[in-house]
């Protein structure tokens, strides 16, 4: 049985005191309504982590992640982060390849490899994005885009360390817009990520893949989304940052 994941994505906010707060009205409503065979991931920015580690330490089904690693193992990279640090703080997941790093930062599907590398080697599981831009989905070759970033990125894996992986789809028009992928939409891409892995990797390992579905995922859409065969939870941008609106997707199953 694949894992059902909801995973919230804080982007560049919440300052120290309203990182706190969320973090721990999150943790409150997780004990007073447990949320059975969910993983509920928390990716604050990285200087939240160890306060958000020390508030969830001991609640079951939460867990710690981030939102970048670097792609290289320590030294001269000023501003950088690498995997092992992220490991040595607690967290247990980190997104990589978000399609605001793919743009804003140039994030290549090469370097998205190597970062997806340094994951895996620090006992990260990362939570691969890929998507397509309105532009790709109004002609048509979607699939080919986003089936592409998946190849050139992670065709170089074992499978022993392909099955390690989560894969967020997320439309890039849907994110940040308020526009959301309609429930099939997300259906029939989750459908070919899988049937992609499966091609190389067989069967068996792409039914064992959490796929979740990134963009404007809300508590009104959640259950119908989530519904869907291959969508296996959502990456959430801005509702993770409302504590009883995350509680209520990871709660839409
Ligand atoms: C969104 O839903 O806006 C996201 O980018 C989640 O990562």
């Amino acid at each position: 049985m694949r894992k059902k994941i909801v995973a919230g994505n804080w982007k560049m906010n919440c300052l120290l005191e309203e990182g706190q707060k969320l973090t721990s009205e999150i943790v409150n409503m997780i004990k007073d309504e447990p949320i059975k065979d969910v993983q509920v991931i928390l990716n604050p920015p990285f200087v939240h982590l160890h306060g958000v580690k020390k508030l969830i330490a001991g609640v079951d089904n939460i867990y710690l992640g981030a939102q970048n690693c670097s792609d290289q193992n320590s030294g001269a990279y000023t501003g950088e982060t690498s995997a092992a640090m992220l490991t040595s703080f607690g967290a247990e997941f980190v997104i990589i390849g978000h399609s605001e790093r793919r743009a804003m930062f140039n994030e290549s599907n090469e370097l998205l490899t190597e970062k997806t590398k340094q994951a895996l080697s620090n006992n990260l599981t990362p939570i691969f994005c890929c998507g397509e831009p309105l532009e790709i989905r109004e002609a048509g070759t979607h699939e080919a885009y986003v089936t592409k970033q998946l190849t050139e990125s992670l065709f170089g894996f074992s499978e022993e360390e392909v099955k390690k992986l989560v894969i967020a789809y997320e439309p890039i028009w849907a994110i940040g817009t308020g526009k959301t992928a309609s429930s099939d939409q997300a259906q029939e891409m989750h459908s070919a990520i899988r049937q992609h892995l499966s091609s190389k990797y067989g069967k068996t390992v792409a039914e064992g893949i959490s796929i979740l579905y990134g963009g404007s995922c809300k508590p009104d859409n959640a259950k119908e989304i989530f519904s869907k065969a291959d969508v296996d939870g959502g990456l959430i941008g801005g509702a993770s940052l409302k504590s009883r609106d995350f509680v209520d997707i990871a709660k839409s199953f």
